[in-house]
């Protein structure tokens, strides 16, 4: 390596150097360069020469230069975050807008004072009269004991379909009896239907005046479920049937529990407060309904005591064999103390028996803390009369009704299994 340690100092001729040694070092270096990219090494040459001309140190410029790259990022960052910001923004009040909204159809005016936007304020308030008007005609025939129920037209109906319309058909009965449903025909792809179409119903003058004319309109899906639009119930002990009524009104939202004749029971209850001892006797049921082909069922009553909203105690009577009126005068004791019998619910309920498939709930019924109206006053009746039995009879209700009301937890596990 003779050549390289003699080229520093190639300013001092050396007689025995081979002559020129700069140049040769130079030609190697632009021929190694030119293997790897001719256009890289112009530009970097171009920057070479540019950075040569600023009169400043390389690493001041480089400095300069990784600050400038910085600030510009950190532009971009700040801008990024700023418009993110926005678009969550929007979508917390859309949500808000909402929650709002449904407020309102709740009838809860103070949020929607809140939120002062006119629209939003309107769609709540607006709501059920979105169901639509329905025109209905009401005529009593008393020398042919003939209720006729006329479904002339639907205004406005709520539209149920994706094509923003609806495909409605009408539903008449009369409650309690609800022996025959009639059905109009359906209309398709239409908010203001005109049925014009007559039911007749046989009922007695006096069975009128405890009965109700539901009418419910439904939007027809021919793969679907059919969903109700709102429907009217009419009591007809308030009609003046010395007219033919014809009359508009709005459509209600549908009733959440049929008001169906499920029949009635008859019960006595007895507490002995000194002998902690509660007794249900279950004494008969009449006009249950049939649940079996022909026009029968096979009943039977199970006698339930919840205390603390647990299931806690079952018995049952024996199966009264193709009756609809049970006669059972069946006793049942308990053991409950006066501390608990403030806690109890007691739940009676009565089922056909079927020998080959499930058997059915065919009604409910529940007394004691928990419970209102006529079942609460012959609880208090029992608790206000201690040792002495009080009888009394009971409309039966839906299972769903009162499992609904008298939402009941798991079972009381047994004191055996208790782990203290
Ligand atoms: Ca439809
Ligand atoms: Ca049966």
């Amino acid at each position: 390596m003779p050549r390289i340690r003699s080229s520093p100092n190639s300013s001092l001729p050396n007689p025995n150097a081979p002559p020129i040694t700069t140049t040769t070092i130079s030609t190697t270096t632009i021929h190694t360069n030119t293997t790897v990219d001719p256009a890289a090494a112009a530009v970097a040459g171009f920057f070479n020469n540019l950075l040569n001309k600023i009169p400043l140190p390389r690493w001041a410029i480089y400095t300069i230069f990784a600050c400038g790259a910085l600030l510009i990022l950190l532009i971009c960052l700040c801008i990024c975050k700023k418009c993110c910001c926005k678009g969550k923004k929007k979508k917390r009040q859309k949500k808000t807008d909402e929650k709002i909204n449904l407020n309102g159809v709740n009838g809860k005016t103070t949020t929607a004072l809140v939120q002062p936007d006119v629209t939003d304020v309107d769609y709540g308030a607006t709501k059920e009269k979105q169901r639509g008007k329905f025109l209905y005609s009401l005529e009593y025939k008393a020398a042919q004991s003939e209720l006729i129920v006329g479904i002339k037209q639907a205004n406005s109906l709520k539209a149920m379909d994706l094509g923003g319309t609806s495909d409605p058909y009408v539903k008449v009965y009369i409650l309690p009896d609800k022996s025959r449903t009639c059905e109009t025909k359906v209309f398709r792809n239409t908010l203001n239907p005109v049925f014009n179409e007559q039911f007749t119903f046989q009922i007695s003058k006096s069975s009128l005046l405890n009965s109700t004319a539901v009418m419910q309109v439904f939007d027809f899906n021919r793969f679907s479920k059919h969903n109700i639009i709102g429907e009217l119930r009419l009591q007809l002990c308030d009609v003046d049937w010395n007219h033919v009524i014809e009359e508009w009104q709005d459509l209600a939202g549908p009733a959440k529990f049929e008001e169906e004749n499920l029949g009635e029971i008859c019960f006595s209850l007895r507490y002995v407060p000194t002998a902690g001892k509660l007794t249900v006797v279950i004494l008969e049921a009449k006009n249950m309904k049939s649940m079996d082909i022909g026009g029968s069922s096979d009943p039977y009553v199970k006698v339930q005591l919840a205390l603390d909203k647990r299931k806690w105690k079952k018995r049952k009577t024996s199966i009264k064999k193709k009756t609809l009126n049970p006669y059972y005068n069946e006793s049942f004791t308990f053991d409950v103390s006066f501390e608990q019998i403030q806690r109890v619910n007691l739940v009676i309920s009565v089922w056909d028996h079927d020998a080959m498939t499930r058997n059915d709930a065919m009604g409910k019924i529940f007394l004691g803390c928990d419970a209102s109206g006529n079942q609460l006053r012959h609880w208090a009746d029992m608790l206000s009369n201690p040792r002495r039995p009080v009888a009394q009879w009971h409309n039966l209700l839906s299972a769903e009704q009162v499992n609904s009301t008298l939402t009941l937890k798991k079972k009381i596990p047994l004191a055996s299994k208790l782990p203290f």
